[in-house]
């Protein structure tokens, strides 16, 4: 595997009209979780991926599945759940740009990795281990089961990607930021978004906060700016890649995933820091322009094309 990932996909219902959930009588209904999101943007663009997590053997679960493994994700390690139930979520648009998400999830099929789930050979065989602060919310076995599973690949030097994913409504944040603290010390490559760098770390320049996450230890710190692109530090490299103009931001959910799949699409092609990047805030814009997670999420030509032709917006 070039990425192997681990965490919790659910259904994902959207009503079909704007307002409060308690108006609606239609939704649309999607496969969305952070984690597979990225495992599905590498291999679009031509990279295996696996993804590790459990589902419920139910309806939603087996369709989840078979979306992700149809997407040409390596699902063997996935595992369906007869004691438990798959995750649902909700995404209301109440006005435009103002989403609000609910979750039924306490409890779900993925609530209850465990370390034991993990293969050691699964993960020493990848050239990445992704991982997300969504997990660790998840429950106590979640929190060890990501711990493991970053155990298993500094042990066999796979290196570690970490995006914080900050869910406020998942879990205190007090222990948010305890337990993101602690993932970011682990991890090799961190990829948090500017709110959520000050989150965990107050208030300051980009420059400043990626410092601030080398001296907790992560090597390469890649600082997400939202549209203006973005700001990456490590021992080789440091400065910004810009972002890329859209017409119209469709859905903003999901960008952060496929900013991920971009930019270790890059560094397993070998690009440099800044060019791999690029292809972080490519792969992010264009998947904004399309409503769900995994949509918008490009092959490579279709990627390389948006990059040669489309204009950068100043930083
Ligand atoms: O990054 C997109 C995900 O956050 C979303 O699809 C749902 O994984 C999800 C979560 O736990 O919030």
């Amino acid at each position: 595997m070039d990425v192997v990932t681990l965490g919790e996909t659910m259904m994902l219902f959207t009503p079909d009209n704007p307002g409060p959930m308690r108006y609606a009588d239609r939704f649309s209904n999607r496969v969305a979780g952070a984690e597979s999101n990225v495992a599905i943007g590498l291999a679009r663009l031509g990279f295996q991926s696996g993804w590790i997590s459990r589902l419920g053997d139910d309806e939603f679960g087996k369709k989840i599945n078979a979306f992700i493994r149809g997407e040409g994700v390596d699902t063997s390690q996935v595992i369906l759940d007869e004691t438990a139930d798959t995750g649902l979520f909700f995404k209301e648009k109440l006005a435009p740009g103002e989403w609000r998400v609910k979750y039924y999830r306490q409890g779900s099929a993925a609530s209850r990795l465990k370390p034991g789930d993990v293969d050691e050979s699964y993960i020493a065989e990848a050239n990445y281990l992704h991982v997300t602060g969504i997990t660790p919310a998840l429950s106590d076995s979640c929190y060890e089961t990501v711990l493991t599973a970053i155990d298993y690949a500094r042990a066999h030097g796979v290196n570690v990607v970490f995006d914080p994913n900050l869910r406020r409504k998942l879990w205190p944040d007090h222990k948010a930021r305890k337990v993101l603290t602690e993932l970011v010390q682990k991890a090799d490559i961190v990829l948090p978004g500017i709110e959520e760098a000050e989150f965990l770390f107050g208030n300051g320049t980009p420059e400043e906060l990626a410092r601030t996450f080398r001296e907790k230890g992560a090597s390469t710190v890649i600082l997400k700016l939202g549209g203006t692109g973005a700001y990456y530090l490590n021992n080789a490299a440091e400065g910004y890649a810009e972002g890329f103009e859209v017409p119209e931001v469709v859905d903003p959910v999901g960008a952060g995933d496929g900013f991920s799949a971009g930019v270790l699409s890059g560094l397993l092609d070998g690009l440099d820091m800044k060019d791999a990047v690029q292809r972080g805030n490519a792969v992010g814009a264009m998947v904004v322009m399309a409503p769900g997670d995994v949509e918008g999420l490009p092959e490579k030509d279709r990627l390389v094309d948006f990059i040669t032709n489309r204009n950068q917006s100043d930083v």
